[in-house]
């Protein structure tokens, strides 16, 4: 295909590999590619990205008639541990179109209403434990959101109660799950290194028995739920609801690959939402003083209350602080397309059905033809009447299309639910002199972002 625009000084075999600063490469690609307009390529050793980063070459990338979700070599790596699970499954594999069918219910809007009281009590012990901390000093946010999250998902999906704010040390099955992870995500950068073959075999050998422990874990309850009828968390669901058509059920180690799925999707993805979202909070008062207005305006005066499912929908001040903070830090910082067949991109750029694009979220979300401003933060962009007026493909935080995140309600549900409390219940400060950070794991976290909290005695 043909060349486009990359970062200067491209080397012979390496190609653009000395652009890519490896503790963070999403944000060094995302720097290197300012001025160089729509789209460009980077060349890392043989692997040839090609990313995208305007609202209109995305809109186009989303239209579904010619376009299809990708799997470019770090996402096809978590299927090591995510096998043809929802995220990490080929178009074409059929437990991707009998997962989907059998769990888009169990993730509308409505379905949320199971998982509240759920997402109501995590919260409420993590702001226990808080206020049990807080004469120890500053909370680390990003630390404590993320097993929020991750306590909120085991709950959900397999009613397992961690109890990670009970005790100091995280539960053998969380400690083994984040390293199983963690190594996974490694194995997927050194895959693309030459003779990294050799080193992702042994990255596997040495945490294999992390992934055997959480997948034994996970196989022994799915055996365990087996041939009760109940359907009153994810893992009954999948185990209990057979598709109505045809009456097909999801096996026992897809079940297993859909859990997965949901704990590495999941988690660290609505933590990174979370944490950003309180950081443009802490620094911006005025904006503080809107999101706690409307809580108070509907929780009251006791600073403990906790919301009715029903008035999480009314949160639409939170909800714009947290959709503003999803457009400057989308913690999923990219999604791939291809094409169904070959085509051209804006009737200039061959692409053929092996190729693909990633869609720079980074990028799109601060495009100057639509966004003004772009690094201000301005929930208000998330007024009906603004979002109005953009393009419908400007902000994509959620990707695109069938292979749309299936958890965006599950998302929105909790990080508006856990904010609008935590203002409802806590003074935020942030240390003035914290310049933002963000470190990349799977996702995109702020790091070493600390807040003091000083729990509110009444509202009024
Ligand atoms: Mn989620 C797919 C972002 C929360 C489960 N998610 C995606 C995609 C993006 C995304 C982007 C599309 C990726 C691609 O095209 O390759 N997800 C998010 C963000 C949050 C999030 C920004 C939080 C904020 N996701 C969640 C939660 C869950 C979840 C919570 C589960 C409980 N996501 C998924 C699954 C998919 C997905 C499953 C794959 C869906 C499919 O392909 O069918």
């Amino acid at each position: 295909g043909r060349q486009f625009p990359h970062p200067g000084h491209r080397r012979p075999v390496i190609g653009d590999l000395l652009t890519v600063d490896r503790s963070r490469p999403i944000q060094s690609m995302l720097e290197a590619s300012r001025g160089l307009g729509p789209i460009w390529e980077l060349q890392v050793l043989r692997q040839r990205l090609v990313f995208v980063g305007s609202a209109a070459l995305t809109a186009e990338l989303c239209e579904e008639t010619r376009f299809c979700k990708a799997l470019p070599p770090a996402v096809a790596a978590l299927r090591d541990y995510a096998g043809d699970g929802l995220f990490t499954a080929h178009n074409d594999e059929p437990n991707w179109q009998l997962a989907h069918e059998l769990l888009v219910p169990a993730f509308t809007k409505s379905a949320m209403r199971s998982y509240h009281p759920t997402m109501v009590e995590t919260a409420s012990e993590l702001f226990d434990y808080w206020d049990r901390q807080l004469a120890h000093g500053p909370v680390d946010v990003s630390r404590d959101m993320t097993k929020l999250t991750m306590e909120t998902l085991t709950r959900s999906a397999f009613s397992q109660d961690f109890g990670s704010f009970r005790s100091a040390e995280p539960h053998p099955f969380v400690a083994a799950m984040v390293t199983a992870l963690e190594t996974g995500r490694r194995k997927g950068t050194v895959r693309t290194l030459p003779g990294g073959g050799a080193l992702a075999w042994l990255l596997d050998r040495r945490f294999a028995r992390h992934q055997d422990y959480v997948d034994d874990m996970l196989d022994d309850l799915i055996a365990a739920r087996t041939g009760s009828d109940d359907q009153h968390d994810l893992l009954g669901i999948m185990l209990n609801v057979a598709h109505p058509e045809t009456g097909e059920r999801l096996s026992p180690v897809n079940i297993r690959y859909q859990i997965l799925t949901f704990l590495v999707a999941g988690h660290e993805t609505t933590s990174g939402a979370l944490s950003f979202a309180l950081h443009y909070l802490s620094r911006n008062p005025e904006c503080l003083a809107r999101a706690r207005d409307e809580v108070d305006g509907l929780l009251g005066d006791d600073p403990t209350a906790m919301p009715e499912f029903e008035q999480v929908a009314k949160f639409r001040y939170v909800r714009r602080v947290l959709d503003e903070s999803l457009r400057i830090w989308p913690t999923v910082p990219g999604f791939a397309r291809g094409p169904r067949e070959s085509t051209l991109l804006a009737d200039e750029y061959r692409m053929d059905p092996d190729d693909y694009a990633i869609v720079s979220l980074g990028a799109v979300h601060k495009d100057p033809e639509v966004w003004e401003e772009p690094d201000r933060f301005d929930p208000d962009r998330f007024l009906p009447e603004n979002v109005k007026k953009r393009p419908p493909h400007s902000y994509k935080p959620f990707g695109a299309g069938l292979r749309a995140c299936i958890g965006r309600q599950f998302a929105i549900h909790e990080a508006v639910l856990v904010l609008a409390t935590l203002v409802h219940r806590f003074d935020i400060q942030a240390d003035p002199d914290y310049d933002l950070r963000v470190t990349e794991r799977l996702t995109m976290l702020p790091e070493g972002f600390e807040l003091t909290l000083r729990p509110r005695t009444r509202t009024a």
